[in-house]
């Protein structure tokens, strides 16, 4: 069950503990109980891309944790999720209260996750 979606900008920064260099792009973000999607593309765009088999990344938000960032960019308003895997991501937006609202939902499904 989708319990938000919407538009953020997105860096992954590591993945399975091994840095990457930092790329923003836009990015179409799902949000359900366990597990956040991303897509590249827009929603409409996602959308078409997923009956012919295109996967969105997908993260495991079971053990996983969320914290603000600030020194970890020059923008505002950037939080990172990390998984059990040691995938980083950060997520921000210039916009004060959509970013808090994405911090808040995201922090929610962690917390009612069982740890492991
Ligand atoms: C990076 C790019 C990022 C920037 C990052 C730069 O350069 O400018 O936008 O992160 O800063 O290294 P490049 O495109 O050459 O890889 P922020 O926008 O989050 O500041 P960083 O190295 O201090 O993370």
């Amino acid at each position: 069950m989708v319990e938000k979606e919407g538009y953020l900008q997105k860096a992954k920064i590591a993945d399975g503990g091994k840095k990457l260099r930092k790329n923003w792009s836009t990015s179409w973000i799902v949000l359900s109980s366990r597990k956040i999607e991303f897509y590249k593309e827009s929603k409409q765009q996602a959308l078409s891309n997923m009956k012919t088999g295109h996967k969105p990344e997908s993260v495991d938000l079971c053990g996983a944790y969320i914290e603000w960032a600030k020194e970890k960019s020059s923008r505002k308003n950037v939080f990172q999720i990390t998984t059990v895997s040691g995938n980083e991501f950060l997520l921000q937006s210039d916009i004060d209260f959509i970013i808090l609202d994405w911090f808040n939902a995201i922090k929610n499904a962690i917390d009612r996750l069982p740890k492991d």
